[in-house]
């Protein structure tokens, strides 16, 4: 009898975007983040894709003593992959970004595959008060910010990765990105099974209509080999497209990295709720969520 497809589905449970006063359910603290990366494991995310904030006013920071208590309290209560970021905010230097990986030498670290503008501002017209003035820069700063990715960095990021036996979550926010990849491919810096992170929505990348999404796949199937597909929709596009990325043999992230909401207006209450909701959507259409052992055998993980 045939089994059931196995789906990774990530938890990018903070991430660098969203700021406190857009949700109370946003964690900042250290417990916070790691109480959440907790719950979204047991509610089924095989990968839990982290960040850390500054608990004084919950501003993204790659300090390392900032990772340190969350990621020793992840490690004691979940056997869950660790995906540690090296986007950091788009407002940090490379070299503070890549801080937490080189020090902390992850199973999997999240890699950016090229510069591109990163377009905040439209979700200033969504607040009137921000708690703190940080949040508000934040947002009208991106008017004029290039979230930097060059390839010596992209070189830099997959030595210290390939050094230290962390592999990597390709991040790709565009078509461009898919061919910068197949590059690094061709050249045996970055090594099959590829994790490919398709990224979708995001003012400055590629849109979020499924014709995008298509596209998308078909560019890495004749780009790529050896490769696992996984679809991010940035806030609105989250679920739709997870939902038809899975149809179509994809594994799923989500998280309020990537999206506050549960529903239309709803703010999800947890990241382990957004899980949660896209565990039945993958069961019900007869597949399976991947346990970590699982993810870490389809996406060979030193574990
Ligand atoms: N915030 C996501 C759209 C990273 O951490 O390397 C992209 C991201 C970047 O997850
Ligand atoms: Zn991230």
């Amino acid at each position: 009898m045939a089994q059931p497809r196995k789906v990774i589905i990530t938890s990018a449970v903070t991430g660098a975007i969203h700021t406190p006063t857009m949700s109370p359910h946003l964690p900042v603290t250290q417990d916070e983040i790691a109480d959440a990366a907790i719950g979204a494991a047991e509610a089924g995310a095989a990968i839990l894709h982290l960040h850390t904030r500054d608990p004084e006013d919950g501003r993204p920071s790659q300090d390392p003593e900032h990772f340190a208590p969350v990621l020793e309290k992840v490690a004691a209560n979940s056997d869950a992959v660790v995906n540690i970021t090296t986007g950091g905010s788009p407002h940090m230097s490379v070299e503070e970004r890549m801080r937490p990986v080189a020090e902390f030498k992850p199973e999997l670290a999240s890699l950016n595959m090229g510069s591109m503008n990163f377009g905040l501002f439209p979700m200033l017209e969504k607040y009137e008060d921000f708690q703190h003035e940080w949040e508000r820069e934040h947002l009208e700063n991106s008017r004029d910010l290039v979230f930097k990715n060059t390839f010596a960095d992209i070189e830099r990021i997959l030595e210290i990765g390939n050094a230290n036996g962390t592999r990597f979550e390709f991040e790709c926010y565009d078509i461009s990105h898919l061919y910068s990849l197949a590059h690094f491919q061709s050249r045996g810096l970055a090594t099959g099974p590829l994790f490919v992170q398709s990224v979708f929505g995001l003012l400055g990348g590629i849109g979020g209509h499924p014709e995008d999404l298509m596209h998308m796949r078909r560019t890495a199937d004749r780009l790529l080999e050896d490769y696992q597909w996984s679809i991010l929709g940035a806030g609105r596009n989250q679920q739709p497209l997870a939902t038809m990325g899975v149809t179509m043999g994809s594994h799923i992230r989500v998280g309020l990295e990537d999206s506050l909401w549960i529903g239309p207006g709803r703010l999800a209450e947890s990241n382990a709720e957004q899980v949660e909701k896209m565990r039945r959507i993958v069961e019900e259409l007869g597949m399976e969520v991947a346990t970590p052992d699982e993810a870490r055998a389809m996406l060979g993980l030193k574990g």
